[in-house]
Formats: C-alpha cells, structure tokens, sequence
C-alpha cells in the first residue's frame, strides 16, 4: 500500500468483519461511515461484504471461501483466484456477477485495522491494492492538511503509521542501496531516515506550537467559545454563522483540520473568540489523537465549549460519546458545555418533541435559520456575562486615553460627563476590573 501515491484507481469494495464485540447495527453504521470516508478520497463503492469471526486477527483475515469471493469482485488477479478451494461460506451469487452490471473493484478496504502481513496477505491473494480503516482516515487527513501545523501532524501520524509496516518490506530497490551506509540494509536505512525525519518533524511541530501557545496566551483574557462535535456535524457552517467568516464547508468528512479563531458577530463589548476545530470520528486512530491534541488545545482553553451535533443523523447519540471520550482523554471536562442539535430543518415535530424531552438542556437550530444564530449569539452573550460584575468608575479628564481599551475590555452600560471626569456603568470580569482601577489609582 502507498499511502503518498495519488490513487488512479477508484472503485472500492469494502468489508466489514463482524466480531462478536460488536452489534450488527454498530458494525452496519460503521460501515456505512467507511463509504463515507472512502467516497471523500474519491473512490465509487461498487460492492460490500461482510464475514462474522471471531476476531479481526486471522492472518488473512476473512476465510478461504470469503477470500474467493472477494476475487471474484475484484477480478480475480492475485494468489487466492488460482487457489483450489473447498470453502464456499458466503459465495457471491451467481447472479450478481452474471447478469447485474457489476463492477469489478480495483481496490479493497476493510472497516478494521489491519497488521502490515495482514494487508500484505490480502494484496497477495487479491492482486489489488488493499487498505485498513486508519490508512483511509490518514490519507484523507493528509490531503485535507493545508497549514503548517496541520501538515507536520499529519506527517508525523503519516510515518508513525508506516513505519512498523516497512519492518515487513523485503524489497531494497537499487536506488536506495546506494544511499545507504556501509553494512546498512535497505531495511535499517528506511527505518533510519523515518526516525531522522520523525525528529526533524517533531522539532518543527514544537517550534511552531510554542507560537500558537505565544497566540493563545495574548488572548488568555478574552472569552473563547470553542465548537466541538464529529465529522460533518456542522462546526465550520456554525462558525461561519456566527462569526461571517469564509472558513470551508463541505458535506466531506475531515473537511476542516486546523483550528481558526475569529469574533463572534455582531461584535460584542468585550469582543467574544470562536473557534472551529478538526473533528471526530469513531475508531480514530491514536497517533492522530495524539497529534491533534494541540489543535485541540483551542477547545481546552475555551471558557465555553458549543457540542454541535448532527441530531439528523440517527446514530448521533454514539457519535456524542466519541465526542465525550476524546476531550475527556485530552482533560477538557472542566468547561462549560452546551449541546447544540444542529441540522433541526431535518427534523419533523415528533422529532423535534422527542429530543426536547431526551436533552432538555440542549438548544435545537439550524445553522440554516438565522433566527436560531441569533438565538444562540444571544445565549454566548448571556454566557460569558454571567460572571461579570457591574461596577461604577469616575475616568478623570486626564486619564480619557483608557476610554478605547474600557470599550474593548468592558461592556458599557451608561456614561455621564460630570465636572471632574467621565462616570462610566460597566460590566467586567473581576481581573478586568482589578487591572482598570489599580491604573487608575497609579
Ligand atoms: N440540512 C442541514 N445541513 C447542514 C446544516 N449545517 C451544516 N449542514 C451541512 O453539513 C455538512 C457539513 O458541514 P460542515 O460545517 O463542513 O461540518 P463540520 O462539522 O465542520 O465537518 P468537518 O470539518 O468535516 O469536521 C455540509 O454539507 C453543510 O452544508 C443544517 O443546519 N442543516
Ligand atoms: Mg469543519
């Protein structure tokens, strides 16, 4: 398998290996969620198949007569189509291939993480390419990469992911034997330049993660709302309501993987941050959690953390566990939370009166009705207030340059121009406060 490779070929089969750890509706959402991720890579799914086993392990597997069925979908070019086989478990039937106009795929996924002599049996005995679950999700994450920090992580998951399964190459073409070291196999090379390279990658990630901390720290005063939830929820159409920004939007999985901040609009006093951030899914492999810890680092520091789920989605209730699972492994459960159903034009009453009663603390909307954006900026308003104390403060004449940074910090309530300065009614949060009177007294 090469993940870099832009792939040529394009129609899929996908199997789903049915263990006993799992329910037949799990395993059927998860593989529909396997044709949505193998559809954003551009692949046409001609045709699934599922095999139940015990466990995922076999080492090829599914059984020898599922292994014949899968040729026969794939044309029959690898080990497994010249194999004389008794196994005749789940058979394709003949009329599928006969008479339907089936297409034959040239390339099979599996709804699991294969080992690297996993996937290499598979290639052997199907002649096309094969990938596991993270390899689908990993490539995905590597073309939808586009800032520097996104990049170096999905890199750095990139080499991690390949770098047990170049334990099992054997081949060492030409090229790369001359490069090597005297008494270095091709094998030691490759596993030396991924470490060099992981090194050198893991530098440049820290370098530019202690600028965003720099970034996150100038803003450590102002009240940051954080939009969380799974793939294809509806953040980045939410941050787009709220904020008027041009982030992307596409019904895709993975279409944002970098963190923007912006103000909420209409602006507020003081002015209010929202953040988008890359999302969820189920089964993520570690190493990417791992390196998207710091993306999500937004979501750690936000004072008010916005779950957006897609309520229309009938398996949204597992895919808000994910959502819960991961930031608590990442130590953001101390924030606020509120839990918005996003996607309600979906939704019929019944629906609708269903979920008031399932989630009677969440907010049902639309990022499609502008009324319910309104609704919602004036909840985060509210919000953020909650905690801010009204306080009366005299700004004498000679002080009025503090005037602009009291708007930017403060709400003002009322201003009256007496004879030795301006009375100003604010809101604040206490540390503003505190800083603003203790200049006022220097
Ligand atoms: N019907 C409906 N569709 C919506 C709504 N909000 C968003 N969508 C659609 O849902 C899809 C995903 O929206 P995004 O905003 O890109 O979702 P996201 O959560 O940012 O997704 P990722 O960046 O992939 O994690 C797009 O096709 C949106 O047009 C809504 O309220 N109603
Ligand atoms: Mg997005």
């Amino acid at each position: 398998m090469q993940l870099t490779q832009k792939p040529t070929l394009n129609r899929a089969l996908l199997v789903s290996i049915r263990t006993p750890k799992i329910t037949d509706i799990e395993a059927q959402e998860s593989l529909a969620e396997l044709s949505r991720l193998v559809t954003t890579l551009g692949f046409k799914v001609v045709a699934t198949q599922s095999q139940r086993q015990a466990s995922t392990r076999a080492i090829s597997v599914v059984g020898a007569g599922k292994m014949q069925a899968l040729a026969q979908l794939t044309g029959g070019r690898g080990a497994a189509s010249h194999d004389a086989t008794s196994g005749t478990d789940e058979q394709i039937p003949r009329a599928m291939l006969n008479d339907a106009p089936v297409e034959l795929a040239d390339v099979v996924v599996f709804d699991c993480d294969l080992s690297p002599s996993q996937l290499r049996n598979v290639e052997n005995a199907l002649g096309v390419e094969v990938f596991d679950r993270t390899g689908v999700i990993i490539e995905i994450f590597s073309r939808h990469a586009h800032t520097r920090t996104a990049c170096l992580q999905v890199e750095i998951a990139r080499l991690n992911y390949l770098s047990p399964r170049l334990r099992e190459s054997n081949s060492g073409n030409k090229e790369r034997q001359m490069g090597q070291g005297a008494g270095e196999s091709a094998l030691e090379l490759d596993r030396r330049r991924v470490r060099d390279r992981l090194a050198e990658l893991k530098r440049e990630l820290a370098d530019v993660q202690e600028k965003m901390k720099d970034r996150r720290s100038q803003r450590s005063d102002q009240f940051c709302v954080a939009l969380v939830g799974y793939t294809n929820a509806g953040k980045s159409s939410m941050m787009r309501a709220l904020t008027g920004s041009e982030v992307l939007v596409e019904n895709k999985l993975f279409a944002t993987l970098d963190t923007t901040v912006r103000a909420l609009q209409p602006e507020t006093q003081p002015r209010i941050l929202v953040s988008d951030t890359v999302g969820f899914i189920k089964k993520l492999p570690h190493d990417l959690v791992a390196s998207f810890v710091s993306t999500l680092d937004e979501a750690r520091d936000a004072s008010l953390l916005l779950y957006v789920v897609d309520a229309s989605d009938p398996g949204f209730r597992s895919q808000l566990a994910v959502v819960n699972e991961v930031l608590d492994e990442i130590g953001v459960e101390d924030s606020s939370k509120l839990l918005l159903l996003n996607k309600s034009d979906q939704l019929d009453d019944t629906q609708k009166q269903a979920l008031r009663l399932e989630y009677p603390d969440a907010i049902q909307l639309s990022t499609r009705n502008p009324a319910d954006i309104a609704a919602l900026h004036e909840r985060i308003v509210a919000f953020s207030e909650h905690d801010m104390l009204e306080e009366e403060i005299l700004v004498p004449y000679t002080a009025k340059g503090i005037i602009g940074e009291i708007r930017s910090n403060m709400r003002v309530i009322k201003e009256d121009y007496e004879a030795n300065g301006i009375r100003l009614f604010v809101r604040a949060n206490q540390l503003d406060l505190e800083r603003l009177k203790k200049r006022l007294q220097a």
